[in-house]
């Protein structure tokens, strides 16, 4: 194992000596120690690519951490035009994964298909990895349902823009998993400002209790929309919070593909095997806006994002990749290309989806559509009398 507790960068108050020592006094008081907790950080690759402890054994296999790669980017390219289609108004609200391209990739490639995903609004770097076509994604973001029907596996949830009500679902796709008897595993992903949502809490409790094969998955990158972490929490980790749900919970670092596919590898393995959820805090920094309708400067200094792009999923990769010659400047222009070719093609194949009729909203409610309703529903159709 390649643990340590002590690199533990991002912590926001380690504990000092005075704490330890008098942690240790009021025990020597006579009241007895009955439980002790640990928060283990991993990671592997430093900010400038380097190796900081030797790699997990995917890690030998070029073609996994090049195919992670070609995520990541792509990810971040189809972003791009996401806004580009926002500020030009073909798209709604749109929520980029900026900073945090490692997170939902690499806890995506540690899955397997008949695994199910529960993501948020930000997760769809999971979701390409998982098949679904990136003019599915615009489609919902262009306020078409049809977007939530994904060429991704089908049992999949859906994006959930309610924050952390995903969290249940996956506690009972869990429990669903665990009746029927079925070796799968239910992958949930959401944001440091859900971690403070009941439903998340609830979720835990019972997947602890039942043992659930669930991964709990928060993206701490550090905000929720203007709520800095230091208002979200005052706990030293978000990790420890499974602990108080019977699990284990473990901190990586979000920006570390390797980190983080080598957690939810193992997160995943357990849960399989019968072990129960565990839970997983990927340290990240939110480097783009909240969504297109947000505007961060208002509330943070620029300085402080500039200092986080040196920490950059894609860019660490890359430099390891080269590093290790398994990745070439010919390679990074023709991927490059690629992914333009790819989002182009997607963006051309959004716009040409013909809008659905907006009598359709009614759809797929109700077995049987009441009649204040289906009232409304002729009138919009232009459908005669209401
Ligand atoms: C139940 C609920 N309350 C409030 C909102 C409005 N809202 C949307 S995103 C967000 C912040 C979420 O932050 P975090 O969980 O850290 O995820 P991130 O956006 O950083 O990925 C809030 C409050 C919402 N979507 N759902
Ligand atoms: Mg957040």
């Amino acid at each position: 194992m390649f643990w340590s507790s002590t690199n533990y960068q991002h912590g926001r108050h380690n504990r000092s000596r005075s704490d330890d020592v008098a942690s240790k006094k009021m025990a020597d008081g006579g009241l007895p120690v009955v439980a002790r907790f640990e928060v283990r950080h991993r990671n592997y690759l430093a900010p400038d690519g380097s190796i900081n402890r030797p790699l997990p054994a995917f890690a030998s296999d070029a073609n996994l951490l090049v195919s992670l790669y070609r995520a990541m980017v792509l990810l971040r390219s189809f972003d791009r035009k996401a806004v580009a289609l926002q500020r030009t108004g073909r798209l709604g609200t749109y929520a980029v994964s900026l900073g945090q391209e490692a997170v939902s990739v690499g806890i995506a490639s540690a899955m397997r298909s008949e695994d199910v995903l529960l993501p948020s609004y930000r997760d769809n770097g999971a979701l390409l990895w998982r098949g679904v076509n990136p003019e599915e994604i615009l489609l919902f973001w262009g306020g078409d349902e049809r977007g939530n029907h994904f060429s991704g596996p089908v049992e999949d949830f859906p994006f959930c823009v309610p924050v952390g009500s995903q969290a249940p679902h996956a506690a009972g796709v869990g429990y669903a998993f665990k009746l029927r008897k079925e070796p799968r595993v239910a992958v949930c992903l959401f944001g440091d400002g859900a971690t403070s949502k009941g439903d998340v809490y609830e979720a835990m409790n019972f997947a602890g209790v039942h043992k659930l094969p669930v991964v709990f998955v928060a993206t701490n990158n550090q905000w929720a929309i203007s709520v800095p972490l230091r208002l979200q929490t005052g706990c030293e980790t978000l990790a420890q919070k499974a602990i108080a749900a019977g699990f284990i919970g473990e901190q990586v670092d979000g920006s570390d593909v390797v980190a983080v596919r080598a957690a939810a590898e193992e997160a995943v393995a357990a849960a399989r095997d019968g072990q129960g959820p565990r839970f997983i805090e990927a340290l990240a920094y939110r480097l783009g806006d909240h969504t297109t309708s947000d505007d961060a400067s208002r509330y943070r200094q620029e300085a402080e994002v500039q200092a986080r792009w040196r920490e950059e999923p894609i860019a660490r990769l890359r430099a390891f990749l080269v590093g290790q010659k398994m990745w070439s400047k010919a390679e990074e222009e023709r991927l490059a290309a690629e992914c333009h070719e790819r989002v182009e093609a997607a963006v051309e194949r959004y716009l040409a989806t013909e809008p659905r009729r907006p009598e359709t909203m009614f759809d797929h409610l109700y077995a049987e559509l009441p009649e204040v309703y289906a009232a409304q529903r002729r009138e919009l159709a232009g459908e005669g009398d209401v």
